[in-house]
């Protein structure tokens, strides 16, 4: 009875475990609105990038909207090294930054000062 029980919570840890995995790899993007020749997402920055992962089309412009709604100076500027972009965000206020997006990939993006992050993943 007792090797039954350390087997059922041997299984439940497993679980928990693969779980706690496979959730953590499965972040969902957030395609971008595409009109015509470009396409828009609209980007919240507080106490994080959100959506944290957004998904743009290959060869068509995109613009990213950043609303920026977090003061802290952490978010003060964000930067796109793929795209070479560095850019200051002002508060409340929403900021575009525009992108050309030729290669599928991943690319990552981050605060200023690199400690907050977001994706930009193009197909
Ligand atoms: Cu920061």
């Amino acid at each position: 009875m007792n090797k039954l029980l350390v087997l059922v919570i041997a299984l439940v840890v497993v679980g928990v475990i693969i779980w706690w995995f496979f959730g953590k790899r499965k972040v969902v993007a957030t395609a971008a609105v595409k009109d015509g020749d470009r396409q828009t997402i609209e980007i919240t920055v507080d106490g994080g990038y959100k959506p944290a992962v957004v998904e743009l089309e290959r060869g068509v412009k995109a613009e990213l909207v950043f609303v920026r709604k977090d003061g802290s100076a952490c978010f003060d500027e964000v930067v796109l090294p793929d795209f070479g972009v560095r850019t200051h965000l002002p508060v409340n206020q929403p900021h575009s930054v525009t992108i050309n997006p030729t290669k599928a990939g991943e690319y990552k993006y981050a605060c200023g000062m690199n400690m907050f992050f977001g994706k930009v993943v193009v197909k």
